[in-house]
């Protein structure tokens, strides 16, 4: 596996590229052995629009699943979360889910503050905006910002209750198992006193998860070959999406799906002034989606400093959702 970046590189048609984050980030991982783009690059509005379909594919269950869960015991996850909360959401992207916790409750119990943490900003405001209409109580101050890097949250007052970080979605699951648990102690810190509600991917038989991510309509091939496509309309790059191809495959000793971008043939692809060459079956490695067991995410839980509490799964153990205790201190 070589990686052919040249070193004969004109700086200044490269600013393009290397004033922005996405590029910096784009040509550092495709210098490495195996080449890689990270995972939050999917998503522009193409991608998000692709990752909304996604989540209503007939094989993708994880959405549904939680969705089940979090509807079937949401009057039970609403006394845990108790009285005037304030809800944290990492990554919250359309505030779609927050919706079915906010309708367990009873008015006079209801949060009193919903935090929604998100990078695109534009998204938010309205999603925010549609949710202060139809709950008018509730206080909805969307943070702009990467949820994976420390923030301060504004302070908290006396009338509110617990503190409840949500992280839905099983979205951890991008994280590798060293990130994740420094994700997770960072979270404790944030929540302490407090408590995380947290949706994780349960691990199944492969080919069920390999349907997941090779669905029949091509959608989320459609979704790994955007990162490209992105490249081009974003950085001025001439990746030709023809010729690569979607692969996801489950890695059972790492427990975690894999998505790559196989290059069909030898091919030069330029980002900026670099060209980087590829190989007939050279790799990109775009995304990992690890799974857990219950016991193993539990475990993983307290030793990033939670007590683990209850966990709510469906009648076929696709999909789990922990209730997690942060302690004071
Ligand atoms: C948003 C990270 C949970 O891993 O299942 C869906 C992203 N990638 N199909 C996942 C994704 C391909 C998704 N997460």
């Amino acid at each position: 596996m070589r990686n052919s970046i040249s070193v004969d590189t004109l700086p200044r048609a490269n600013s393009r590229v290397m004033t922005s984050e996405f590029g910096r980030d784009l040509l550092m991982g495709l210098a490495q052995t195996p080449r890689s783009i990270p995972p939050k690059y999917f998503y522009d509005a193409v991608g998000s629009a692709l990752f909304d379909r996604i989540c209503d594919l007939p094989e993708y269950y994880l959405t549904r699943t939680e969705q089940t869960i979090l509807s079937t015991h949401a009057s039970e996850i609403a006394e845990w979360i108790g009285p005037h909360a304030e809800i944290v959401e990492f990554g919250a992207g359309s505030l779609k889910k927050i919706q079915t916790l906010l309708d367990a409750f009873d008015t006079d119990r209801s949060p009193a503050r919903y935090l929604p943490i998100d990078i695109s900003g534009e998204h938010i405001a309205q999603a925010a905006a549609q949710l202060r209409a139809r709950y008018p109580t509730l206080l909805v101050q969307p943070i702009i910002g990467d949820y994976t890097a420390p923030l301060t949250l504004p302070p908290t007052d006396t009338r509110i209750g617990q503190r409840v970080g949500f992280f839905p979605g099983s979205t951890l699951g991008n994280f590798h198992p060293d990130e994740a648990l420094a994700f997770l102690r960072s979270a404790a810190g944030m929540l302490r006193g407090g408590s995380l509600l947290i949706g994780i991917d349960l691990i199944k038989h492969p080919a069920r998860l390999h349907a997941a991510y090779n669905d029949s309509q091509g959608v989320t091939a459609a979704f790994n070959l955007n990162v490209l496509r992105r490249a081009n309309n974003e950085l001025g790059a001439d990746f030709d999406t023809d010729q690569f191809n979607h692969h996801a495959i489950y890695h059972p000793v790492l427990q975690r799906i894999e998505m790559h971008l196989i290059s069909r043939r030898e091919q030069t692809v330029s980002i900026g002034d670099q060209r980087v060459l590829f190989s007939e079956g050279d790799t990109i490695h775009t995304e990992s989606s690890y799974k857990y067991t219950i016991d193993g995410f539990r475990s993983l839980a307290v030793k990033a400093g939670f007590r683990a509490g209850p966990v709510w799964t469906d009648r076929e153990r696709q999909f789990s959702v922990h209730w997690l205790h942060a302690p004071r201190g």
